[in-house]
């Protein structure tokens, strides 16, 4: 039975300062660091848009960011741009030890289609290979956390519960964007899948 720690896009548009900030996004990175030692295997998530993506409410005349919109393949909030390919925003907070990760899936690539979660994109079918990975290594626990709560660490819950992985989320380690009640949410929609909550 082996262990994967699974780091959500702990990036600097993510931070304090970032395009899309979360508040005390950047508290988390000593306590995430921390971890990667206990873990058989480290893997790091990166939101990665190409300029122009269509969750950039600047794509969308007249729509203000956090509105939402109806997409072909469901409700989508509409974000400030954030996280653009090969920019100093997308990229990793400076303090986390990226070294350490064996892995790094990047999703949110498609220009049509947002991806919240490390396995599917938002249509729940596209995948991004992760499952692939984690099944080859033999791995069956996870333990998930990062930026952010009610976006891309749920929706990677609870693609992770349905997939049959033993999956943890360690809530003291990440922080939430909290859109309209979004994180308490959040945590009822893990629970109730199964998930296993703690603050540490
Ligand atoms: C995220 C909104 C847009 C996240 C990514 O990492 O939670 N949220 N893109
Ligand atoms: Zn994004």
């Amino acid at each position: 039975m082996s262990h994967a720690l699974i780091v959500i896009d702990v990036q600097n548009d993510f931070c304090p300062g970032g395009a899309l900030a979360v508040a005390e996004g950047d508290a988390i990175v000593p306590g995430i660091n921390g971890l990667m030692a206990e873990a058989d295997a480290v893997v790091l998530t990166q939101d990665w848009h190409p300029a122009g993506h269509s969750s950039f409410a600047s794509r969308h005349p007249g729509a203000e960011p956090f509105s939402l919109t109806e997409m072909p393949y469901g409700p989508q909030v509409l974000w400030p741009d954030h996280c653009i390919q090969g920019s100093a925003g997308a990229g990793f907070h400076p303090d986390l030890a990226v070294d350490a990760g064996q892995m790094v899936v990047r999703k949110g690539f498609r220009p049509a289609i947002d991806s919240y979660s490390a396995f599917f994109e938002n249509d729940h079918k596209t995948p991004t290979g992760l499952e692939g990975y984690l099944r080859s290594r033999e791995i069956t626990e996870l333990t998930m956390v990062g930026l952010a709560t009610d976006f891309c660490v749920q929706y990677s819950a609870l693609d992770a519960a349905r997939l049959g992985f033993a999956t943890a989320v360690r809530l003291d380690l990440c922080r939430a964007i909290d859109l309209d009640g979004s994180l308490a949410a959040a945590r009822d929609a893990m629970r109730a899948a199964g998930v296993i909550l703690s603050e540490g």
